[in-house]
């Protein structure tokens, strides 16, 4: 405990220590999903967040758990786990079975969890933006403060809907922030190919909404830059609208088995330099936080925490052929005459 933990960040080493832990827990888990994947036990997509993990676990630290809300897109297991669905049932549901969190009928894309104010998982690019903003009407209409927190890809920044979206926000001054996850492709095209003006904080700009870019690497400056923009739009009851740099390390999905068609090897090995495991390690190394051995039976305990839930979940039934139909409409119909 040499020097403190960061010169303008109040840290402490049990913060470091869980913050390191937690996304160390996400990047295990995820590369049982895709050795699962690999396996044959998983059907469907699988779309991991590896070397995005700070944004789930940065900003949904600095947010009121299980009051605020969250929605994303579909490479989700990181958002749900560190809002505290129960492993297991993650695990379960990327694997299909019954006891996973959409009764095993959504997968990895579809995870929703609406105790922990995680409202999923959607697989329609950009399509989720318009329900965000209809979660965050709701609270101001209630005149509740709660924030809604609405993630979303690079490429669903062009989306018609998107800008749709902003403009109702913008013009009903709504809680929401969009979080672009800015990983530089949509699938195996470079940004440079499909956005017009690659500087995706200003789309917000002609719509009056607070809007800027910041880091999504190193954790520490995640968290500061995310407490900092969410208590602005809870007290201000505003939006806003930040772009956060990232960089995807894993294909598109578990099925992109071809990147060299948009990617070369070196450049993914330039972005690992700023692997945000990767830099949290340099972090607690620089301010003799742990010694090399305590990392590594942290890394152990969680290698084996991730096998011990990925057992539970296998050992678990596939939902019953008749409940095909079950859970998948509403049955809310409406009240005749409405
Ligand atoms: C409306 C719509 N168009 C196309 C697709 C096919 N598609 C699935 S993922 C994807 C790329 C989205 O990229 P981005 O928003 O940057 O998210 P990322 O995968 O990088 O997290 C596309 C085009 C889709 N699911 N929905």
């Amino acid at each position: 405990m040499a020097k403190p933990a960061h010169k303008d960040l109040i840290a402490s080493p049990a913060e470091v220590e869980q913050d390191y832990r937690d996304m160390l827990f996400l990047r295990h888990f995820e590369e049982k999903c895709n050795a699962a994947y690999r396996a044959g036990k998983v059907g469907g997509y699988l779309h991991v967040y590896i070397g995005m993990e700070p944004l789930a676990v940065g900003w949904l630290g600095c947010i009121k758990k299980g009051y605020d809300r969250v929605i994303a897109p579909y490479r989700i297991h990181g958002h749900a786990l560190t809002l505290g669905s129960d492993p297991v049932k993650v695990m379960a549901e990327i694997m299909g079975r019954a006891a996973g969190l959409s009764h095993g009928k959504g997968g990895s894309m579809h995870l929703y969890d609406v105790e922990k104010g995680f409202y999923g998982g959607w697989g329609i690019v950009g399509g989720h933006t318009p329900i965000a903003a209809g979660l965050a009407f709701a609270d101001k209409y209630r005149n509740e403060d709660r924030i809604t927190l609405c993630y979303l890809g690079d490429g669903a920044a062009n989306a018609g809907v998107f800008f749709e979206t902003l403009n109702m926000v913008g013009l009903w001054d709504l809680p929401i922030i969009f979080l672009i996850e800015n990983n530089l492709f949509a699938m195996g095209t470079r940004i440079e190919y499909h956005a017009a003006d690659t500087e995706l904080w200003k789309r917000g700009v002609p719509f009056g909404i607070h809007s800027e870019r910041v880091d999504g690497m190193d954790v520490f400056q995640v968290k500061r830059d995310a407490q900092r923009i969410i208590d602005r739009v809870r007290r201000q009851q505003k939006p806003a609208l930040v772009e956060v740099m990232t960089y995807r390390f894993a294909g598109h999905g578990a099925a992109d088995n071809d990147q060299s068609l948009y990617r070369t090897p070196k450049e993914v090995e330039e972005a690992r330099r700023r692997d945000p495991i990767a830099l949290i390690e340099g972090f607690i190394r620089e301010h003799n936080l742990m010694t090399q051995e305590k990392m590594e039976a942290i890394d152990a305990e969680i290698v084996e925490r991730v096998e011990d839930i990925y057992h539970q979940a296998d050992a678990l039934p596939f939902p019953e052929p008749g409940e095909v139909y079950e859970h998948v409409y509403t049955d809310m119909l409406p009240e005749e005459g409405h």
